[in-house]
């Protein structure tokens, strides 16, 4: 069956059990992160089979986050495990909004993280270039570039060495924290990875500060050479292939958690396209999944 392969870093979330500043809080829920492994996770729940090609640290949350992967059915062989660097890892703090609701603030712990030790060795290894070579489909996005500079030449490699008859996947995921001190270069990077893919996903506040236009036409005209463009917000998504455009609203949903929808609705989008759906239909499923997404508490039971 047709493979799909996700390229980036996993995470443990931490996430606050209730509001307030992280002095204060005692408890957290435990799951796993990483908007790439979020979407191999998704893949799989969609039928399409997945590995992810990643590296974690031989400690527990390494050890979590593989079985995570296995539990869901996704291929775990080629993530590595760095004896010398810790699994990365997020804590997600909650404040208390005047409306009720409640705005979540992450807080990386991931520099020197065993994936941001990934380079183009990563993905010369055996398994690693077994799965790449079979794979129809490789994911990616604009947080990996962002993770070191062996992170950033390990992408470089897989744009550059790609086989002709796969497709390459660019999810933007901005994150301009991960960039500090050097954003500019942060926006070409990305800038170029999402010119030389085949699908590229971007959020229209994300093409707002990188490209700084969040109109889907004139992002076409920008980016004309990947084969679909996928310009999404919390409403819904417009989408283009070569000859195509669409439009999709997002379903009605109550919303429990926002973080990893986008991820959902990507794998749902790749998914379609995968087993041959028009646009249209590829569109219907990136939404459905990405509403399983924010109905759910996956990411934050355990
Ligand atoms: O898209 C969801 C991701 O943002 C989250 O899982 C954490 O991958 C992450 C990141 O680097 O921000």
């Amino acid at each position: 069956p047709t493979l799909a392969v996700c390229f980036g870093e996993g995470m443990v979330a931490l996430v606050a059990a209730a509001a307030g500043p992280l002095e204060d809080c005692r408890t957290f829920h435990r799951s796993l992160a990483g908007a790439e492994w979020n979407t191999a996770i998704a893949l799989a729940s969609a039928g399409i089979r997945t590995a992810v090609v990643s590296r974690v640290g031989d400690d527990g949350f390494g050890r979590f986050l593989r079985a995570e992967l296995r539990a869901h059915g996704v291929d775990d062989s080629a993530v590595q495990v760095d004896a010398d660097a810790p699994t990365g890892l997020y804590v997600k703090e909650l404040a208390p909004r005047a409306d009720g609701a409640v705005d979540g603030t992450m807080h990386y712990y991931r520099s020197g993280s065993a994936a941001s030790a990934m380079s183009p060795q990563t993905l010369a290894e055996p398994r690693t270039s077994a799965l790449l070579a079979e794979a129809a489909l490789v994911h990616t996005s604009g947080i990996t570039p962002a993770l070191s500079a062996s992170a950033l030449a390990a992408q470089e490699s897989l744009l550059a060495d790609r086989r002709p008859d796969s497709l390459l996947s660019f999810d933007l995921n901005w994150r301009p924290a991960l960039w500090r001190g050097r954003v500019a270069e942060g926006k070409s990077v990305v800038s170029d990875f999402a010119r030389r893919a085949d699908i590229v996903f971007c959020t229209r506040p994300d093409a707002e500060a990188v490209f700084g236009t969040s109109d889907p036409q004139e992002l076409r005209v920008l980016f004309p050479e990947p084969r679909y463009l996928l310009v999404t917000d919390s409403g819904g998504a417009v989408a283009y292939d070569g000859t195509e455009r669409a439009e999709s609203e997002a379903l009605d949903a109550p919303v429990v958690e926002t973080i990893g929808a986008g991820d959902a609705f990507a794998a749902g989008f790749l998914a379609g396209v995968l087993t041959g759906l028009s646009l249209t239909g590829s569109l219907a499923r990136g939404h459905r999944i990405a509403t399983r997404a924010l109905v759910s508490t996956r990411d934050h039971v355990d």
